[in-house]
């Protein structure tokens, strides 16, 4: 699947409505790029830092990192940017 850098504004695009009801949604993204221990941290962190991401766990041996977030705050593109933008392009897995 190729990579590509997704537009600011697609990340910004306006959510749902003040009364949706949050849903918590888990993704696992393939991760590049990861080449010592320090790395995983740096996603990781990278990750954490979107709002609406509750929980990170990131994989070095197996090149992923598993998020789960509220998807009426953060969205799947949100979340390869992040990492992209650190250092390291993501996919999401399927
Ligand atoms: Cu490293």
């Amino acid at each position: 699947m190729m990579i590509r850098l997704i537009g600011a504004t697609l990340v910004a695009l306006p959510l749902a409505s003040g009364g949706a009801l949050a849903a918590e949604r888990t993704v696992r993204l393939t991760v590049e790029n990861m080449t010592c221990a320090t790395c995983p941290i740096v996603v990781e962190r990278s990750l954490k830092a979107v709002p609406g991401v509750d929980d990170v766990t990131v994989s070095m041996a197996e090149k992923s990192a598993i998020a789960t977030f509220d998807d009426t705050k953060a969205t799947v593109p949100a979340l390869v940017d992040a990492t992209t933008q650190a250092g390291f392009p993501s996919a999401q897995q399927r």
